[in-house]
């Protein structure tokens, strides 16, 4: 549903087919049999070892659910080389590879299968840009990021990533 000409977007979340905290809530108090039409999806989402060892766990759980997301499952516990490799697969051979690797098994991180309306893209926007120094003010990159190496939070970028992704951390 597009907005009335001449109605100011206010953020990300202002129309109806990404309705944001507020008006997610009133529609999920709506009969099912007339929300049918939201398209729920899964993200694989995890907090970092800086993240957990910065003690930003509840913040950022606290976050995504304000934006009407649901975390479906959770697990504190530390990553294996064998499913960092699997995750990562896409940058093998690149110059951070390596300690990104050594990083992302260096610590427990918090596991989650969050849904929602448009999950994977809702909490893409939630995370910021990859780089913390150009994350937005608001976003958990921006508000708790340092470097690149260390930015708190990993989200799936694609439905597809996702379900690959929550394979190799959950069942
Ligand atoms: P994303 O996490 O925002 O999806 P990707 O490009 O998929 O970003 O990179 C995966 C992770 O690898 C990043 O979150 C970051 O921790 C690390 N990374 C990416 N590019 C660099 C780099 O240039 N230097 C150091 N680490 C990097
Ligand atoms: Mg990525």
């Amino acid at each position: 549903v597009l907005p009335e000409p001449g109605l100011k977007r206010i953020g990300p979340f202002s129309d109806f087919s990404n309705p944001g905290p507020r008006l997610a809530g009133r529609l999920q108090a709506r009969p099912s049999n007339e929300r049918n039409s939201m398209a729920i999806q899964q993200t694989y989402s995890m907090i970092k070892p800086d993240g957990v060892r910065n003690g930003h766990i509840g913040e950022i759980i606290n976050r995504f659910e304000r934006a009407g997301l649901t975390i479906e499952r959770m697990e504190l516990g530390m990553v294996t080389p064998e499913q960092a490799k699997a995750n990562y697969a896409e940058h093998e051979g690149k110059p951070f590879y390596d300690g990104l690797i050594a990083y992302i098994t260096s610590g427990p991180v918090v596991k989650m299968v969050v849904s929602g309306e448009g999950a994977v893209a809702k909490c893409r926007s939630l995370m910021g840009a990859t780089n913390p120094a150009e994350a937005a003010p608001g976003t958990i990159r921006g508000d708790f990021g340092l470097i690149m190496d260390e930015n708190v939070i990993h989200g799936s970028d694609s439905p597809e990533s996702a379900e690959r992704e929550i394979g190799i951390f959950f069942e």
